[in-house]
């Protein structure tokens, strides 16, 4: 198959807030620099529904969704070294070319070499290598399946024993919630911990603080069927923020029975008066809040400034702080070894014909994550 096209099937999000619909696609070889990847699962995170409803400033459409995917090197264009037919791979939103700015930086693990184009969702040179019928399909933050072709950039090798059908969740929500405790806050043994939405991304901010040592770990959600997973996860106290004490807001009721307020806190819910509630309910001298959640295009954040000037910090966090082709490979071993918990975030498994169900499974409240297999 290398070097000619292949015809698979895709869910194609034609218009936003439209359902996906199955279709017949062809999908280019890589070109110079390029990977192609037979993805074999996706799990199906609340970004891939933030932008299929419109809500996304970098939404383009028709597209193929899907950022959370494990899978297998079909081919490789001209160039690509570090990777070759019949690797398991994971794709990156976040690149890692190690030779930008941004990665010689040692700052941030953001990357800039191929972001400006994948924002656009075509490749570096600036078209895609998705058709239907004649008619140009986007790709998803670098990512798309079944068959995708990514650069090489966004590309994590990962050890061949590792169930695809599970991993792929390290592709976002697992790492992104586990590596905003470990890297972007650097959350220590005792440090006390809240957690706003427990989806997979903050059930996994809830294992990353138990596996610091964080006491207590608060979890709240306005779901109150998310208690149980999320004490199954390391929560110590859950608060369904509906059910509050008479008159009182979540981030008052949070200060008042953390003795001033949390050590760290995070907006695992993309909602932008949630985010003000986490920064207020910092402990005042040295509170730090993690943005995680993604909002709407046009959506702001606020707060009264004296908020930061008697010491919180705000702070935002993108796929965990993790660089992706360094750092998958470990947190692929710590799953094997059972440091890191995956299964316990899978709740619903679908055919690629069911996706649209994966998407509706998401909005009730049973589902942390749904996997597709192809
Ligand atoms: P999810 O839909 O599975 O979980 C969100 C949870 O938030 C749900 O349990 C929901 O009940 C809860 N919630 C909603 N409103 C709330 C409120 N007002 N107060 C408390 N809880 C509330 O989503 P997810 O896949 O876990 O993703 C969470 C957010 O993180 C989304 O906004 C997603 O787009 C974003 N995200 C960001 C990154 C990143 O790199 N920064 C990566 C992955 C996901
Ligand atoms: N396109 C959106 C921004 C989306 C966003 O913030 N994406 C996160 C990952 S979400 C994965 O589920 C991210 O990593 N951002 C860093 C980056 O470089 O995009 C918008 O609002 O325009
Ligand atoms: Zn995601």
């Amino acid at each position: 198959t290398a070097g000619k096209p292949i015809t698979c099937r895709a869910a194609i999000a034609w218009e936003a807030g439209k359902p996906l619909s199955i279709e017949t696609v062809e999908v280019a070889p890589p070109k110079a620099g390029e990977v192609r990847i037979k993805i074999s699962s996706t799990g199906v995170c609340h970004t891939d529904a933030y932008t299929l409803s419109g809500a996304d400033s970098e939404g383009v459409f028709p597209v193929i969704f899907g950022h959370e995917g494990a899978g297998v090197v079909e081919s490789v264009g001209e160039g690509v070294t570090s990777v070759k037919a019949g690797d398991h791979v994971i794709p990156l939103y976040t690149a890692e070319c190690r030779e930008c700015k941004f990665c010689k930086s040692n700052k941030t693990n953001l990357c800039s070499k191929v972001r400006e184009t994948q924002g656009r969702g075509l490749m570096p040179d600036n078209t895609s290598r998705f058709t239907c019928g004649g008619k140009q399909i986007f790709h998803y933050m670098g990512c798309s399946s079944e068959y995708t072709v990514v650069c090489e950039v966004s590309v994590a090798k990962i050890a061949k024993d590792a169930p695809l059908e599970k991993v792929c969740l390290l592709g976002c929500g697992i790492t992104t919630g586990y590596g905003a405790v470990t890297h972007t806050a650097k959350v220590v043994k005792g440090d006390s911990v809240a957690v706003f939405g427990m989806g997979g991304v903050g059930l996994s901010v809830i294992q990353g603080a138990k596996q610091a040592g964080a006491n207590p770990i608060i979890g709240i959600d306005i779901n109150h069927k998310k208690e149980k997973l999320a004490k199954e996860m390391g929560c110590t106290l859950f608060i369904d923020s509906k059910d509050l004490p008479e008159g009182k807001t979540i981030q008052q009721h949070l200060v008042e029975i953390t003795d001033g307020g949390l050590d760290y806190t995070f907006d695992c819910t993309g909602n932008v008066n949630v985010m003000r509630a986490a920064l207020e309910a910092c402990h005042k001298g040295w509170g730090e809040s993690i943005i995680i959640g993604v909002a709407a295009a046009g959506q702001e954040i606020k707060t009264r400034p004296f908020q930061l000037v008697t010491g919180r910090v705000w702070r935002g966090s993108a796929f965990g702080g993790v660089k992706g082709r360094t750092e998958l490979p470990g947190l692929v071993q710590d799953y094997m070894t059972g440091k890191l918990k995956i299964d316990e975030f899978i709740t619903h498994r679908f055919s690629l014909d069911d996706i649209n169900k994966a998407f509706d499974a998401m909005h009730d409240g049973d589902c942390i994550r749904a996997i597709i297999s192809y």
